[in-house]
C-alpha cells in the first residue's frame, strides 16, 4: 500500500518484550516508510556504551542511575528527531520511553518516578506493542545473554507493559503471528489512523 502523506514526518514506536520481533518489524517498517530508524538504547553514543556494558553485566549501577541514563540516552536524540519530523522525515523507533518505564518499574521503582525524566520528549503518533507468552518467546534466538533476559523478570515487565498499553493506547499485536502478517497489520493500522487526518499535532510525552 501507499501511506498517506501528512504535513510532517510520522513518529512510530515499537515496544514489547525481548524477542517479540520488534527489531525485525522496525527494520521492515522503516524501509516501507522510507523512515529513519532509531533504536533505544542507542548504543553508539558514550552513554549508550555505558548502558550496553551494564546490560552485559559488566558494570553495576543502582536502579535509579541506570534508569536516568536510559532517559538521557533518549534526550541525546531529541532535537534531531524533532527536526527530522518537522522536515517531513518519518521516524521508526525500536523501543522508546515506555520500555524505560516498564523495565524500571518491574524492578520496583514507582511508575510516576520512572515517567518523570522522559516527560517532554516527543510522543509517538502510534505505538505498537508486540506481546506473547514468555514461555514461547524465550525459546527464540539467544535469549539469556543480557541481564534482563530471564523469564521471571520478563514476566514482570510484561505486566507493566500491559498496564501502560491501556493507559497509553498502544496497538497490541500478537507476537506469535508471522513476520509478514505482523507487518501487514502494522501498515493497516497506520493507514486507518491517517485516514481522517491531514494534520497531526506533535505532542509531548507525559506533560
Ligand atoms: N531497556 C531499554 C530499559 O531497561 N530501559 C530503557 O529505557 C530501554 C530503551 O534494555 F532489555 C532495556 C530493554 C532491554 C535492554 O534493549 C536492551 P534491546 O532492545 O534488546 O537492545
Ligand atoms: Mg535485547
Amino acid at each position: 500500500q501507499t501511506i498517506k502523506k501528512i504535513n510532517r514526518g510520522l513518529f512510530i514506536a515499537l515496544e514489547g518484550l525481548d524477542k517479540s520481533g520488534k527489531s525485525t518489524q522496525a527494520k521492515l517498517l522503516s524501509q516501507k516508510l522510507n523512515a529513519r530508524k532509531v533504536s533505544f538504547p542507542d548504543r553508539t553514543t558514550q552513554l549508550g556504551l555505558i548502558i550496553s556494558d551494564y546490560l552485559r553485566g559488566n558494570n553495576n549501577m543502582s536502579d535509579e542511575v541506570i534508569h536516568l541514563l536510559f532517559s538521557a540516552n533518549r534526550w541525546e536524540q531529541h532535537t534531531s528527531i524533532l527536526k527530522q519530523l518537522q522536515n517531513g522525515i518519518n521516524i521508526v523507533s525500536d523501543r522508546y520511553a515506555y520500555s524505560g518505564v516498564a523495565f524500571s518499574a518491574a524492578k520496583g521503582l514507582p511508575i510516576e518516578w520512572c515517567k518523570a525524566p522522559d516527560s517532554g520528549l516527543i510522543q509517538p503518533d502510534i505505538t505498537f506493542y508486540l506481546t506473547g507468552p514468555i514461555e514461547q518467546l524465550s525459546q527464540r534466538g539467544d535469549y539469556g545473554k543480557e541481564i534482563y533476559e530471564n523469564s521471571s523478570f520478563q514476566y514482570k515487565v510484561g505486566n507493566i507493559f500491559d498496564q501502560l498499553a491501556l493507559q497509553e493506547n498502544f496497538y497490541k499485536i500478537n507476537a506469535l503471528k508471522s513476520i509478514d502478517e505482523i507487518q501487514e497489520e502494522i501498515l493497516q493500522h497506520i493507514q486507518e489512523k491517517l485516514q481522517n487526518v491531514n494534520q497531526l499535532q506533535l505532542k509531548k510525552l507525559w506533560k
